[in-house]
């Protein structure tokens, strides 16, 4: 098995985590107060009780519950910006070079937030995150999808000057999968498109659902990246495929067995997808609901594949590079 020392210095980048995610409960009670939100009936009191709460979630919507509820105490340009650099100050220590964040618009829009607040508060930290650390990074703008398809066209207009101007690189869709299905986005991934060429497109995809809402993401959305989607796993065809295009699939080890989507990170078709050709990259998703950063991720996966080597590692960190959205310039440089 390779050292954590090895997996530290490997220059990593990571294209899943949502910034809403990386909210701790060291930050969010702190939060709660300086802005005055009374947080819900039952919720838990203490760090130490909400810690307890995210040891187990009973799946993916138990955990949106409590992740839309900790959102609710971001409101300035400042809490965001706090957020962001809290991420990129923890990362900066794990070895992380790249960066590609989620955000989601909409849960702060829905409580009177303009678009503008959180974009360049995320946009400042990453900034900030270039000039102090060298990491380059990219803000993902994602829908809701259990938001109706109607209100997203609307919150894609809102965004229209940020998509215009490159603050925002690229599209996702994330929340409860199995009730929303790629097909009913086609709209607002058409309209997002039309708005940059540029404008790089992803989804959530067969993390709960199935293959086919991977092959429905790649086929209606046109995204060329999808994430998780490690239930392609029992689609040989759509496997062949991911691998002749090139299509990174993002995977979130620590998520995955916290969400019970499988018992333990051994489990994953990681061995699969690497004999396949079907490039990955390994990310934390939600760092602060799920036990650990990006670093703990590759060490995880370190201890349930315990016969990989160097060389191995070497080619999931160069996979990952590849599979970026940076400039090429950039990649060269990382390579
Ligand atoms: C998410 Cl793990 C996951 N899946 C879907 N939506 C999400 N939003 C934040 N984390
Ligand atoms: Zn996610």
């Amino acid at each position: 098995m390779v050292s954590k020392e090895f997996l530290q210095e490997l220059p990593k980048c990571e294209h899943h985590l949502h910034l809403e995610g990386t909210l701790e409960p060291d930050l969010l009670f702190p939060l709660a107060k300086r802005n005055n939100i009374t947080l819900p009936e039952g919720f838990p009191k203490s760090v130490e009780e909400l810690n307890e709460k995210y040891k187990k979630f009973r799946d993916l919507q138990d955990f949106l519950d409590y992740y839309y509820i900790g959102t609710n105490v971001l409101i300035n340009e400042q809490d965001f910006f706090d957020l962001a650099w809290a991420y990129f100050e923890k990362v900066h220590q794990q070895g992380l070079v790249h960066a590609e964040v989620f955000y989601d618009p909409q849960s702060h829009t829905s409580r009177g937030i303009s678009i503008e607040t959180v974009t360049k508060g995320f946009q400042k930290a990453c900034d900030k995150a270039l000039a102090e650390f060298g990491i380059t990074s990219k803000l993902i703008m994602c829908l809701l999808r259990h938001i109706e398809p109607e209100e997203c066209l609307k919150t894609i207009e809102e965004a229209a000057p940020f998509i215009k101007d490159g603050t925002i690189s690229a599209l996702g869709l994330d929340s409860a999968e199995r009730p929303f299905p790629p097909n009913l986005f086609v709209e607002c991934y058409q309209k997002a498109a039309s708005l940059n060429e540029d404008l790089k497109l992803t989804a959530h995809a067969g993390e709960e659902g199935p293959a086919q809402f991977v092959s429905d993401a790649l086929d209606l959305l046109q995204v060329t990246r999808i994430d998780h989607g490690i239930n392609s796993q029992h689609d040989d065809e759509l496997l062949d495929r991911l691998a002749r295009d090139e299509t990174m699939l993002t995977i979130c080890p620590l998520s995955n067995v916290k969400l019970q989507v499988v018992k333990s990170v051994s489990e994953l078709p990681l061995q699969k997808f690497l004999d396949k050709n079907v490039p990955f990259s390994l990310n934390s998703d939600d760092p602060a609901y799920f036990g650990g950063y990006i670093l703990e991720n590759y060490i995880q996966v370190s201890k349930d594949f315990p016969h990989w080597d160097h060389e191995t590692w070497g080619s999931i960190a160069k996979n990952a590079i590849k599979g970026s959205w940076c400039e090429e310039k950039r990649k060269e440089d990382l390579l």
